[in-house]
């Protein structure tokens, strides 16, 4: 009697358990993908992947490239753009006919910067030149991975949708191994074009790979994150009544726009 006493008492916190399992982040998490491809005319020979998970209005950013300029800096975003065509630039794209496609003739194709991939601080498009927090591709390689990237509802309803690009910036036309020349850049007249234009691009799909690498959205490199997820959980079953909540507005939110 004893034995069934005490199941009865554990149920109610299984279920609650179950429920914050269900309805919480991770479950959540759109996945998306794509195959970062050298912009063409730019004279990159190079290739990568990302991957950008969302999770209600939380991102995690992870791309791989390899064949860049090394060891200067790559300007790395997200764009977007609700009127563009959501598509990486073609040949066709070089407006002003000067053999290159620089970042503005790319945005009737890929949008605007949305996220800026920094690796510390600020994300957002006020980062999108700032030279010193980008990777600085060692070798010519990125591995990028940042979590707890902020962004609004409706940027994240953006991306999910499967037509956001991720675009890695910086290239070498002379092949001298630096950023320099005469043309300058058409977003910051103070660098050389070859430091802004866009390298690699990919669009980043709707993935059937749907689950969140092992740390979810937590940038997973230390200890820290197992302890906020149990904060997490502790916090799980108080709020999930609020949890619910936030969801139904969700879901209306995302029916609106
Ligand atoms: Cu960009």
């Amino acid at each position: 009697m004893k034995a069934r006493t005490r199941t009865l008492i554990a149920a109610p916190a299984l279920t609650l358990a179950a429920m914050f399992a269900v309805a919480g982040p991770a479950a959540a998490a759109d996945t998306t993908q794509g195959d970062l491809k050298p912009v063409p005319l730019n004279g990159v020979d190079g290739s990568g992947s990302a991957m950008v998970w969302v999770d209600g209005t939380t991102l995690k950013v992870e791309f791989q490239a390899t064949g860049l300029l090394a060891d200067s800096p790559h300007a790395a975003h997200i764009h977007y753009g609700s009127d563009a065509k959501n598509q990486c630039p073609v040949a066709a794209d070089d407006a002003d006919g000067d053999g290159h496609i620089t970042t503005s003739e790319g945005i009737p194709s890929y949008g605007t910067v949305q996220v800026s991939l920094t690796t510390s601080g600020d994300t957002s498009p006020d980062s999108a030149l700032a030279v010193d927090r980008f990777d600085t591709a060692a070798g010519g390689d990125i591995t990028y991975e940042r979590g707890e990237i902020e962004v609004s509802q409706a940027l994240a309803d953006d991306i999910s949708s499967g037509e956001a690009a991720v675009v890695v910036h910086g290239v070498d036309y002379n092949d001298n191994g630096t950023y320099d020349g005469d043309e300058m850049s058409d977003l910051d007249p103070s660098l050389p074009a070859e430091a802004t234009d866009p390298a690699l691009c990919g669009i980043m799909n709707v993935s059937q790979m749907a689950d969140m690498p092992a740390g979810g959205v937590q940038t997973g490199s230390g200890s820290t994150a197992g302890v906020e997820n149990i904060g997490l959980l502790a916090a799980g079953g108080a709020a999930a009544l609020a949890g619910g909540a936030l969801l139904i507005r969700r879901r209306t939110l995302r029916t609106d726009s």
